[in-house]
């Protein structure tokens, strides 16, 4: 039940301005209240709870949205610069970050800050989306569709610059699970850079065990670690109900569950986040409860 390992730096980024509307800029906290650092500790962890970043407005307090292909770019973008600078110093520092969020669009800064380590890494993008909109193609304006495509270096230059712009996480080390709602302009997107998706249907054919075994084969070998992107709108709304665009259909916690346990067997993971938690949406914390079962799972927690 141990689980030496690194020390955990824990940042929140209360962030809903990259969703459609508002709730997840208290995603962090609610997952603090559901457990989250005495959870850690109880598997022998240390862990650092380093609190949040400050972000300026909200998706309810801010009015103006000059541009709406890229909807409140300028704090965005500001936000996952600091984010990215955090992320950079607790690698260097030998830590893992957990990042908590706040909408989706934090992975843009998570991701650059993992990649100023130097290393190469691969990715595990656990949702029911796959966020690969462009300013271009984007049905919404709304960024949290679009932080994959710019981890692999393709949107907005004020994006795709963010912690250097370098290094760009590779798309044969790319691996989506959990998609059910792809966008036409996602679909092309994902054919042409050869990103390899693990639909529900995939899941429901092949079971989870074997698809983790598989995406973790994309994503590790020859790579320096994983990062894993996890959004809990990728479970089913059953399960995690408090998520801004819930999507019927989707993994039960309890495949989620086997999902972190296979990625902490692996031990290949060097940084992690848990966002689009919605505490405004949510049912008695439920979805920030299964935040926190799940990053136990990641960091060694077994039933027996
Ligand atoms: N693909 C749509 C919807 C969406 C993406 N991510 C979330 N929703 N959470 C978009 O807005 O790009
Ligand atoms: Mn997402
Ligand atoms: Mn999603």
């Amino acid at each position: 039940k141990k689980q030496p390992g690194r020390p955990i730096s824990i940042i929140g980024v209360p962030l809903d301005l990259g969703a459609g509307r508002s709730g997840a800029g208290i995603g962090p906290n609610a997952i603090r209240y559901a457990g989250v650092v005495e959870r850690l500790e109880q598997l022998g962890c240390f862990v650092m709870d380093e609190g949040d970043l400050t972000v300026k407005g909200s998706n309810v307090t801010s009015t103006k949205q000059p541009n709406t292909k890229l909807k409140h770019l300028d704090e965005i973008v500001k936000v996952n610069e600091e984010l990215s600078t955090k992320i950079g110093e607790a690698m260097a520092a030998g830590h893992f970050p957990l990042i908590l969020g706040g909408d989706h669009s934090i992975a843009i800064g998570t991701l650059a800050g993992v990649r100023k380590s130097g290393g190469q890494y691969g990715l595990i993008w656990f949702d029911a989306h796959t966020d690969v909109n462009t300013g271009e193609t984007t049905p919404t304006g709304n960024i949290h569709g679009m932080s994959l495509a710019v981890a692999l270096g393709y949107g907005d230059p004020r994006l795709t610059s963010i912690g250097g712009g370098t290094a760009f996480i590779k798309p044969e080390h790319t691996v989506i699970v959990g998609a059910r709602s792809i966008d036409p302009g996602e679909r092309k997107f994902l054919k042409k850079l050869g990103v390899r998706v693990f639909t529900i249907r995939d899941v429901e054919r092949l079971g989870i065990a074997k698809v983790m075994e598989r995406a973790l084969k994309i994503a590790a070998r020859g790579t320096d670690g994983i990062h894993l992107s996890l959004d809990l709108d990728g479970l089913d709304p059953h399960d995690a109900p408090g998520v801004g665009t819930p999507v019927p259909g989707g993994l039960s916690l309890r495949e989620s569950l086997l999902a972190m346990e296979l990625i902490s067997e692996a031990g290949v993971a060097v940084s992690a986040e848990f966002v689009e938690v919605n505490p405004t949406l949510d049912l008695r914390n439920k979805t920030a409860r299964a935040a926190v079962d799940l990053i136990g799972a990641l960091f060694g927690e077994r039933i027996i």
